[in-house]
């Protein structure tokens, strides 16, 4: 397991907890808007695994390029997509990221390089492999990161995608994100090996087992990847070992889960243990440092939900256009 290498500076860290505290307080007024009907549709809500995507996507460019699941806020925000862009996304709003014919499931903003999230298990990683091939054949030294949850490797989409990006060495880097369930299935009773960074080295390529509560353990890894993703090393695969903090979908009440299991993990909540971090030597801060990021949070979402109910619903008639390429 790798562990977080010793002291990113204290506004580094801080930055860092910023970006999960919004991921996590932006999908808590998700779920009560969704509650009160604002949302439509269903939410997979991403809490307990904030550590993951903004550790890995601070190492990375604004060209850089992101696949995400069918649980992407995190990604979204984490790669640079607006909170304002994302929730008028949810709230089925013409100004959304994709002017709401994705939804939940599919947000993204390929100006900021995050590919419309993909619903399809497994099936980011192929695209993933694709614009990382495209990177290589362009000359440029820009990365890809796949983002999926271990359901995903054992989809055949996952190994086809890890074969090429190891034959072709392709600069990408496939992040799988364990939280040890895919739905209700416990990860024991979908795989024969002990970690899924194990089928590394059937492909050829260098597997590591992070701990994906720890932002700063996540961004080691990331950054030892896509340095070596760059510089013509070819794909990494790491497994983010981690844990939702809710049911797989609005519609899962999680009694799957031994209780023991749960409150173990929620001592492991990844924002408490960086916001103990941060207040303990060397960074220091004090507690009113840390109410000031969670209102400047606070004042983003409130932002974002006040943008998005004062937006227009797309026109019923228009609701064909942008979902196929237009042009020619
Ligand atoms: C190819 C495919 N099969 C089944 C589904 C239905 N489905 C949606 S999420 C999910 C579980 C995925 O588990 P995992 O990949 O571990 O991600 P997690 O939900 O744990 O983040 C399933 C089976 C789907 N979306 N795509």
């Amino acid at each position: 397991m790798t562990n977080a290498a010793a002291g990113a500076d204290t506004a580094l860290l801080v930055d860092l907890y910023r970006t999960m505290l919004l991921i996590r307080r932006f999908e808590e007024r998700c779920n009560s808007l969704f509650l009160q009907g604002r949302i439509p549709s269903t939410l997979h809500l991403y809490m307990g695994q904030e550590a993951i995507a903004t550790g890995a996507c601070s190492v990375l460019r604004t060209d850089d390029y992101v696949t995400g699941t069918h649980r992407p806020h995190g990604h979204a925000l984490a790669k640079g997509v607006s909170a304002r862009a994302i929730m008028a996304e949810l709230m089925a709003k013409e100004t959304g990221c994709c002017r709401a014919r994705g939804g939940s499931m599919h947000v993204g903003n390929i100006s900021v390089g995050m590919f419309p999230a993909i619903a399809i298990v497994g099936a980011g990683c192929p695209i993933a492999a694709g614009a990382a091939l495209s990177a290589k054949m362009r000359g440029t030294d820009q990365a890809a990161m796949s983002f999926f949850g271990e359901g995903a490797a054992n989809e055949g989409d996952w190994h086809e995608a890890l074969n090429m990006a190891a034959i072709w060495r392709l600069p990408v880097v496939y992040v799988c994100e364990n939280n040890l369930y895919g739905a209700s299935t416990h990860f024991s009773k979908a795989f024969a090996v002990a970690h899924v960074a194990d089928r590394a080295a059937a492909y050829g390529m260098p597997g590591a087992v992070v701990d994906g509560n720890d932002v700063e353990a996540v961004r080691a890894a990331a950054a030892e990847a896509v340095e070596r993703a760059r510089a013509g090393g070819g794909p990494t695969l790491l497994e983010c070992l981690t844990y939702r903090l809710c049911g797989h979908s609005r519609s899962d009440a999680c009694d799957y889960r031994p209780d023991e299991e749960e409150a173990e993990w929620r001592a492991r909540d990844p924002l408490l243990l960086t916001g103990e971090r941060l207040t303990a030597p060397p960074h220091g801060l004090d507690a009113a440092a840390l109410k000031g990021v969670e209102a400047g949070v606070a004042a983003e979402i409130d932002d974002a939900v006040a943008y998005a109910e004062a937006s227009p619903s797309p026109d019923p008639a228009e609701l064909g256009r942008h979902v196929f390429w237009e042009g020619a």
